[in-house]
């Protein structure tokens, strides 16, 4: 019967052994099996002691079931160690170094589009100095895009020839392709209470095509809206973003009287420029250059939004992106901007990891 005793105590240290040396867990489940499943050896001298006199279960009874629950916490405690050991190889062997550069054929082929890059840097612009980006569907009613903004029925922006419009519905309403990205405004004020400070980029289109005219354009006005908003703060603002956007200590800028339904007083904006050669440079210079539209929001437009013009006012402006994307990259065409021409879009696109940002330079 001592004979028992050793053979627990040798069964203990081979058990402990095996357990130490398991490799992984699959070696370890191993090991589990061979002592605690249904023919291991532990489950053996259980089973034994069923065969054995009273005395002899007395002594052992706890003998066994000792080294059953020594063993298994034993495996319990080296699972998790092999646990731990196997998710730190996976960390070690998965790591992605984010400071790696690039591979070639990444930086080598994909480019960003003009229009896309000169929107990054307008946004970068505006939301450096406080605007919050607003956007809204391609697809709009007559309401949103016309009446609203003070357009009346017999304005000429209304007349076919320049809106693309949707076969008339049943109850006689018909929707159209947005002419401008006004309706985002509309939306944004019939949303929001005010101060509003927003800048709505996006497609446009018109029903005109020529070498400075093409169906889908890009624009982005601008709006803010509050108690005392006025002619200073919109020239204010309009000067940063031209000093910024155009890279330049200072730009002069023209204010001339113009005309928009929906602002009163209206102006257009030139700033100076001059020919160095066969460079535009922007800013300074005895030459002019019309770059945008912009004005007070007329008070019917408030109205229409639910807004008293005796307790708020607002500014508006609104401008080309593909066209300011010309002046500023010198490039000649409109029309090669949505030609979907490769080679144009390796001489004149952005490196797709050059984000334009205030700090690190628009451009470049
Ligand atoms: C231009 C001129 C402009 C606006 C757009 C605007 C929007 C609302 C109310 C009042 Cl909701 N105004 N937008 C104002 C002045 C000019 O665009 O030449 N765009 C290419």
């Amino acid at each position: 019967m001592a004979s028992i005793a050793a053979n627990i105590e040798q069964l203990e240290s081979t058990l402990g052994a095996a357990i130490t040396e398991a490799g992984d867990e699959a070696a370890l489940e191993a090991v589990r099996v061979g002592a605690l499943g249904k023919k291991g050896s532990i489950s053996e001298l259980l089973r034994a002691l069923g065969g054995m006199s009273p005395e002899q279960r007395q002594e052992f009874g706890p003998l066994i079931n000792g080294l059953k629950t020594r063993v298994t916490d034993a495996l319990g405690a080296r699972r998790d160690i092999l646990k731990a050991k196997a998710l730190d190889a996976r960390l070690a062997t998965e790591t992605v170094d984010v400071t790696l550069p690039v591979r070639d054929p990444a930086i080598g082929l994909g480019r960003v589009h003009p229009v896309s890059q000169v929107a990054d840097e307008l946004l970068a612009i505006f939301a450096d100095m406080g605007f919050s980006i607003a956007e809204g569907p391609h697809i709009e009613n007559d309401n949103y895009n016309f009446t609203a903004l003070n357009i009346p029925e017999d304005h000429p922006a209304r007349q076919e020839m320049d809106t693309f419009y949707f076969p008339e519905r049943a109850d006689g309403t018909r929707r159209l392709l947005r002419t401008h990205t006004s309706p985002v405004q509309i939306r944004t004020m019939l949303g929001a209470k005010p101060p509003i400070r927003i800048i709505a980029p996006g497609r446009v289109f018109r029903c005109d095509y020529d070498q400075t005219h093409t169906p889908m354009f890009h624009q982005v006005e601008g709006l803010v809206i509050d108690k005392q908003a006025n002619l200073g703060n919109l020239k204010w603002v309009l000067e940063e973003f031209l000093k910024a956007f155009f890279e330049v200590p200072n730009v002069k800028m023209r204010f001339r009287a113009s005309h928009f339904p929906f602002t009163e007083p209206s102006m257009e904006v030139d700033v100076g420029c001059t020919r160095v050669g066969n460079e535009l440079k922007i800013g300074e210079g005895d030459g002019w250059l019309e770059i945008l539209g912009c004005g007070m929001v007329h008070p019917n437009v408030l109205r229409n939004v639910g807004l008293d013009p005796a307790e708020y006012q607002g500014f508006a402006w609104g401008m080309g992106i593909d066209r300011i994307a010309m002046l500023k990259y010198g490039i000649p065409d409109l029309r090669t901007f949505f030609a979907s021409d490769l080679r144009w879009l390796r001489h004149y696109g952005f490196a797709a990891l050059d984000m334009p940002s205030l700090a690190g330079g628009l451009s470049r």
